[in-house]
């Protein structure tokens, strides 16, 4: 029998519908966690039978704001930290789209921390991926506000004497109606968590802890992404439902306590504006 073995450019991947090939190859380095993140996102949209159409997804700067362009939706790739104002105005103007912003915890947390707070707070109707991998990749491993205490990064090389944020703490208080923490090898929970992310109203926050080998593996003698892998394997507990605030997160022996935390139901923003701009047509 003969055997037809298909050219490299004729073998298609089973997510191609997706992807923006025409932008390959991508910008991250091997062992990055930002690619499971991403794909993790695209089964979502495969496995809710989703319209590229009706999906638009925006991003800030950084290596994970890399996503908008590698995404074959309508994307925007904004300033630094504006992601969340940028997809607030796009929801707002077209309210049957599912608005993704996917971003970096420098961008989101950082220049981004205000917006990000007053969306919770406003339950606005966006689904918000924070790739957290305690650094500021792109810009050469600077510290940032969810480096862990005691870290080495670029800016801190005596270690880091700031304490960082708990995000999905820090999400739920300020007003997150789906508040949810994965690593990446966790792509199976975190694609059920995107899921449920994109058939509900209301602030849903996802948290995705992702190695980065090249700006914070190697200078906290993590080792190797696959040494980060293991570390997730070894000191992952899931705890669905647990007080946010309990939500450990350690990277010196601790465990890292993920799960889907947050899932109450409250008026959304979109519902709430609805409602008044009718009152107001009444009047
Ligand atoms: C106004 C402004 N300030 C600073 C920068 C430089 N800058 C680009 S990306 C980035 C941080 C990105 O970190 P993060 O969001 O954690 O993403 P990562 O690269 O780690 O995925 C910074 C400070 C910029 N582009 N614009
Ligand atoms: S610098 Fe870090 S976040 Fe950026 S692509 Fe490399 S591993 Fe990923």
């Amino acid at each position: 029998m003969k055997v037809e073995i298909k050219k490299e450019k004729e073998v298609k991947h089973h997510l191609s519908k997706w992807i923006r090939e025409d932008r390959w190859p991508h910008i991250w380095c091997s062992g990055c966690g930002i690619g499971i993140a991403m794909s993790s996102m695209l089964y979502a949209f495969e496995e809710l039978n989703l319209d590229p159409k009706e999906i638009a997804i925006v991003s800030g700067i950084g290596c994970s704001g890399r996503v908008a362009g590698y995404v074959k939706v309508d994307s925007y790739h904004t300033t630094h930290g504006r992601a969340i104002p940028f997809a607030i105005g796009l929801k707002i103007a077209k309210p049957n789209m599912k608005v993704i912003v996917f971003s970096g915890d420098g961008d989101l947390i950082s220049i981004g921390g205000n917006h990000f707070i007053h969306a919770a707070r406003r339950n606005f109707d966006l689904i918000c991926i924070c790739v957290n991998n305690f650094n500021y990749g792109m810009t050469g491993g600077q510290f940032g506000p969810t480096t862990p205490h005691e870290a080495i990064t670029t800016t801190t090389p005596y270690g880091n004497f700031e304490y960082p944020f708990n995000l999905p703490y820090l999400a739920a208080s300020a007003g997150a109606t789906f508040v949810a923490r994965w690593t990446v090898l966790h792509p199976y929970y975190l694609r059920q968590s995107i899921k449920k992310a994109l058939r509900r109203k209301g602030f849903s926050f996802i948290e995705v802890i992702s190695p980065c080998p090249t700006g914070f593996g190697r200078p906290n003698k993590i080792g190797e992404a696959i040494d980060e892998m293991k570390y997730y394997k070894e000191k992952s507990v899931i705890k669905n439902r647990v007080d946010p605030k309990e939500a450990e997160l350690s990277f010196r022996g601790g465990n890292i306590i993920v799960g889907e935390f947050v899932e109450i139901e409250k008026p959304s923003y979109i519902e709430i504006l609805k409602e008044n701009l009718e009152k107001i047509k009444e009047v």
